[in-house]
């Protein structure tokens, strides 16, 4: 069910993923947008790094996925990541300008959608993030609903998560999932959760206790020959959550700044996420770093378990 590449597509696989392949390994996909445009310099480079180390320590591989100079990368060396995680200009790319980065030689993060392309198109079967995209706030108004979702629909790689933030319309975004068919597996507790946050308010449509559980879900999926992808929700462990009604004064005054400095489209996310971490004095962050960390770990043990 993978789609082929091109032979003609500029594409690199870094040392240690191009061996994983060979041996039919496990290997995790990450994306690259959290370091570029979702957490400032150092601290990206710090979490870049350590949820690489965290998915070789569980005995995967990981593939941070970029555009650079027009090549897609799957797996960056050492020093490329530094090298991104220092870049200012690098574009935003989802399913909409995948492709443009590469053409016009250019650099670019790939967001969730666009990292799900690439790890499937490289036989990558898991990957791990922060939060995903979803139905923006007001979104009824701004029709502001992230490529993300369509691609979950479509595209099958399992996305491991920390729920969805709650500067997103967390039920508008439940629904889309639903109507588009996509599961939504809460790992380990019956709510769904919100990033900083454990609880959401909201009931998972489902819950699996263990990696080998999702995994036999997943082959299932497989043996019916049902496609598209899977989203597994972590919730960030407790010693580094910020409760829910705490984040929710922060995310108010965010969306207030947003919506006072006309920010739109592409820059909304970003936008929201940089006042956060300056609303918060940079707790925000080690939060955000902390969740990532689980759900390499997490993905990990998930990549393990489908090839056992
Ligand atoms: N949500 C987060 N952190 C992030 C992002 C989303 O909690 O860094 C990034 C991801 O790369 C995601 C993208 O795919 O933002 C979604 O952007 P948009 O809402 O513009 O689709
Ligand atoms: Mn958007």
């Amino acid at each position: 069910m993978t789609k082929p590449i091109s032979p003609l597509l500029p594409i690199s696989y870094s040392k240690e993923v191009e061996s994983a392949k060979l041996r039919g390994a496990p290997i995790v996909a990450l994306e690259s947008t959290i370091i570029t445009h979702g957490m400032p310099y150092p601290g990206n480079i710090e979490m870049a790094r350590s949820v690489e180390a965290i998915i070789r320590d569980e005995g995967a591989v990981p593939a941070t996925i970029a555009v650079i100079n027009g090549t897609l990368h799957i797996g960056l060396e050492p020093a490329e990541l530094e090298s991104l995680a220092q870049t200012t200009d690098a574009m935003k790319v989802s399913r909409a300008d995948l492709a443009f980065a590469i053409a016009e030689r250019r650099t670019g993060a790939t967001t969730v959608a666009a990292t799900m392309i690439a790890a499937a198109r490289a036989g990558i079967k898991v990957f791990a993030t922060g939060g995903i995209g979803g139905v923006h706030r007001g979104a009824e108004q701004s029709f502001d609903i992230s490529a993300d979702l369509e691609e979950l629909a479509r595209t099958g790689v399992i996305v491991v998560c920390a729920g969805a933030k709650a500067i997103l319309d967390i039920p508008k975004t439940l629904e889309v999932l639903e109507t588009r068919g996509v599961p939504v597996v809460t790992f380990g507790q019956e709510q769904f959760p919100a990033f900083w946050s454990r609880q959401s308010g909201l009931r998972s449509p489902l819950t699996l206790n263990s990696p080998a559980a999702i995994a036999n879900f997943q082959k299932t999926r497989d043996q019916l020959g049902i496609d598209g992808g899977m989203l597994i929700a972590n919730p960030v462990p407790q010693a580094d959550e910020i409760p829910r009604n705490e984040m929710e004064i922060y995310i108010s005054r965010a969306l207030d700044n947003a919506e006072r400095d006309e920010i739109s489209g592409k820059a909304v996310t970003p936008y929201l996420l940089s006042t956060i971490f300056d609303l918060t004095d940079g707790r925000s962050l080690k939060t955000n770093i902390a969740l990532v960390e689980n759900n390499a770990r997490l993905a990990a043990e998930i990549a393990v378990a489908l090839v056992t």
